[in-house]
């Protein structure tokens, strides 16, 4: 087997850049682990920034979000009692999009199926080979039988624990990383979400998240330590925790229901440096994680998506290798700074197990800044919204 470019992984990384590819006439196969189903049972991110939005129809796939989507133009953080609101459009002239990921990656699988996309699902045992070659392959298992791909560049959009971060020598490698002390429970259930606009809740007890999907489809976030367990949170405990750590008027308005998803995800920073070696070049998770606190994952993701699409489409068309190898410092840049966000929110908003009442204070006083400051709250909504290309 042989193609231009071997994509590894088919979560949204993946297929987003195997549709702009193939839109440029560029000749792409992906490989995948799990089945189609697998892949869209994975309840992630919701928000979409604006650069996300248009990335996503420049690839063809921003009708339905377009049609199905809720434009947000501000979102609340909490402090209490007090809601402070940071209206995103009027601050910086950008919005975001709630749009969930299971969403986004159920169109790119549909369009890309659409038009003839070779996506492989349920392959094993994917390995790359001769990175620093000019002939680079990946080899895998599928079927039952031993396969080649043979290829110009490999794309390691395989995310967090995928092999294509391994694959460059651990002496090139450099990682940087923040292991945080709690995790977030979540939960998605059939209810009226709480107000329209997202509310992040900085509480004594703990950070809490009310988001949504649609009208009729909530999803809602608690911080807890790392040594909880799933089966000890019926849907009546979370909801009660939920409900002390928000705004009274909130808490009075909340409309619970059965839970249709729970789960606990830990939280991390970390920037795996360079993003590129040789014929390797890595997207998305596979090269950096972040707190969801910035509802940045995703979006990061798709920014690294862009720059690789751009670069691998300069090649193509005009044998032009300057995007390319300037890939890894381009990308990088933009992910610090989704990265200090992510960071600076979930400092901002979480208990940690060891804040001490001068850290108290410290996060108090930054709410009231950002309070007080249309400065300070313009400088959150140009982060949340997102750095432009
Ligand atoms: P993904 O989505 O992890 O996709 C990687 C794909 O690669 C496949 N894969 C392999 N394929 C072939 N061979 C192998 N050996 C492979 N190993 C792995 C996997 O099966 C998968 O399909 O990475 P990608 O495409 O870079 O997309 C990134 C986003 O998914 C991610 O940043 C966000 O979802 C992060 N994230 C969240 N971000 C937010 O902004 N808000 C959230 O609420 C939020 N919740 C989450 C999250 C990530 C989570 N993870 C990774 C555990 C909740 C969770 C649980
Ligand atoms: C979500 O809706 O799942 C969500 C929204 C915003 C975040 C994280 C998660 O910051």
């Amino acid at each position: 087997m042989r193609t231009q470019v071997a994509v590894i992984g088919g979560g949204p990384a993946g297929l987003l850049l195997s549709r702009l590819l193939m839109r440029a006439g560029i000749d792409a196969v992906v490989l995948e682990r799990r089945s189609r189903d697998r892949v869209l049972s994975r309840i992630r991110a919701g928000v979409l920034e604006s650069g996300t939005a248009d990335t996503l129809r420049r690839a063809g796939v921003g009708e339905r979000m377009d049609r199905e989507g809720q434009v947000h133009s501000g979102c609340y953080l909490s402090a209490g009692e007090s809601l402070i609101r940071i209206p995103f459009g009027d601050l910086c002239g950008r919005n975001v999009t709630v749009y969930g990921q299971t969403e986004v990656t159920r169109d790119l699988y549909d369009a890309q199926e659409a038009d003839g996309a070779v996506i492989l699902h349920d392959v094993e045992d994917v390995a790359l080979h001769d990175l620093d070659g000019d002939a680079p392959f990946v080899s895998f298992r599928h079927e039952g039988g031993e396969h080649r791909l043979a290829c110009d560049y490999v794309a390691g959009c395989d995310g967090f624990h995928g092999p294509s971060r391994q694959a460059i020598p651990a002496e090139i490698r450099r990682e940087f990383e923040r292991v945080y002390p709690f995790g977030w429970l979540g939960i998605l259930s059939e209810t009226p979400p709480v107000t329209d606009e997202l509310i992040y809740a900085n509480h004594e007890r703990g950070f809490a998240l009310c988001s949504l999907r649609n009208p009729m489809l909530s999803r809602y976030y608690v911080q807890v330590g790392l040594d909880e367990k799933i089966e000890d949170w019926s849907d009546d405990r979370f909801w009660d925790e939920l409900r002390a750590r928000l705004p009274q008027g909130t808490a009075d308005a909340l409309v619970t229901g059965p839970s249709i998803e729970k789960s606990i995800a830990p939280l991390r920073s970390f920037v795996s440096e360079p993003m590129s070696w040789g014929r390797l070049f890595l997207c998305g998770d596979a090269a950096h994680i972040v707190p969801p606190t910035g509802a940045k994952g995703l979006n990061l993701a798709v920014g690294d998506v862009h720059y690789l699409s751009e670069a691998l489409i300069a090649f193509y068309r005009d044998r032009d290798r300057g995007k390319l190898a300037g890939y890894s410092e381009t990308a990088l840049a933009r992910v610090w700074k989704a990265v200090r966000f992510s960071w600076q929110m979930t400092t901002l908003l979480h208990r940690f197990p060891d804040n001490t009442g001068f850290d108290r204070r410290m996060q108090e006083a930054e709410l009231g800044q950002l309070e007080a400051s249309e400065t300070g709250r313009r400088l959150v909504a140009e982060n949340y919204t997102g750095a432009p290309y």
